[in-house]
């Protein structure tokens, strides 16, 4: 069941007398109750969400911080050799580097990110780094292994025998076309509420398998691939990240939501402004976004069919579900 239904048939709480004597107040009470029966929740982008979101839900369910949950959930894909466009195992460059990006987000507002950094297995761990010790948000390239290093981070060899067969293999014929499709997605984006009712984000990828070198795609930029609002709601992206940063993607969601878009409303619209502006690109790349709300209800869509998303809550158990989708073409993307 979708957690959207399933938040609303825990409205109805024991002992909630509707139009009873305390009126409003108690309806108010009820919602609340509600809402708390319902947290905490993780949701995250693609399959590999399930064994992200169990990482996650141990410290969820034992009354952990969402921030602690969703940098421990992000780190089992960024050490996993086998998944194959995040952290160790990823597709390198065209150069045959594997260059890393990943930024996560708090309850307080706080954000940190890295982009284009090398030989480091978790780079989501540096971005925390980032937001809790230093004064800035965003480290790049060699300033930001350079801050790992520093950090106590190892220096690690990420590059896969796989993965350098891969690339070998393209080296062949060199062509490079995105489409964010089954072959070249894998970015992990992971939004939690805990069971205080505080929201945190976090997104890790390698980018786009054979990208320039120094591409740099939405999910580590603050307010594309991800963005938390702790009064509002969180949303972040996959897929392929040059449309997200032209719609400044998953803040354009979590505005949406500001306004009291539901999340799979507002999922939907910015796919919609998407497909709008470039009609042409639209139809052969594949993008989604996935939101969370304060009050812990849920949604997602996607420009073509595939796209799913792992959820857990005390009543989903961690399960996979299909996003909607603006285009039902034959081949899922
Ligand atoms: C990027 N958004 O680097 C990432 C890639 C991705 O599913 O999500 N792939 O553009």
């Amino acid at each position: 069941m979708a957690l959207s239904a399933l938040a609303g048939a825990l409205l109805p709480v024991r002992g909630f007398r509707p139009g009873g004597a305390d009126g409003q107040g108690c309806a108010r009470r009820s919602m609340l109750a509600g809402a708390a029966a319902i947290r905490p929740v993780v949701l995250s982008t693609w399959s590999h969400g399930v064994p992200a979101n169990d990482a996650a839900w141990t410290i969820l369910a034992s009354g952990g911080r969402a921030l602690d949950a969703v940098e421990a959930g992000v780190r089992v894909p960024e050490g996993d050799p086998n998944v194959t466009s995040v952290g160790y195992g990823g597709r390198p460059d065209r150069d045959g580097r594997v260059t890393l990006d990943a930024c996560i987000m708090d309850e307080h507002g706080g954000c940190g990110s890295v982009a284009s950094l090398e030989h480091i297995m978790h780079p989501i761990s540096v971005a925390r780094c980032v937001m809790e010790k230093t004064p800035h948000v965003m480290l790049v390239g060699d300033g930001a292994l350079q801050f790992a290093l520093d950090s106590g981070f190892p220096k690690e060899n990420l590059l896969t025998a796989d993965s350098e067969a891969a690339w070998r293999e393209w080296l062949k014929t060199s062509h490079y076309e995105p489409t964010g499709s089954v072959r070249d997605h894998d970015t992990i984006g992971m939004i939690a509420i805990d069971a205080a009712g505080n929201l945190s984000g976090a997104c890790t990828t390698s980018g786009m398998a054979f990208k320039m070198h120094g591409r740099v795609g939405d999910s580590p930029i603050i307010g594309a691939g991800l963005y938390v609002d702790n009064d509002v709601g969180a949303a972040t992206s996959t897929g392929v990240g040059e449309e997200t940063i032209r719609i400044v993607g998953s803040h354009l969601v979590v505005e949406l939501m500001r306004q009291g878009r539901s999340p799979r409303d507002a999922c939907r619209e910015a796919i919609d402004r998407i497909a709008r502006k470039r009609p042409e690109k639209a139809k052969t790349i594949q993008l989604a976004f996935l939101a969370l709300s304060k009050s812990g209800e849920h949604g997602a869509f996607a420009l073509q069919r595939g796209f799913q998303y792992a959820l857990a809550s005390r009543d989903a158990h961690n399960e996979l579900f299909a996003s909607e989708s603006l285009y039902e073409a034959p081949n899922p993307l």
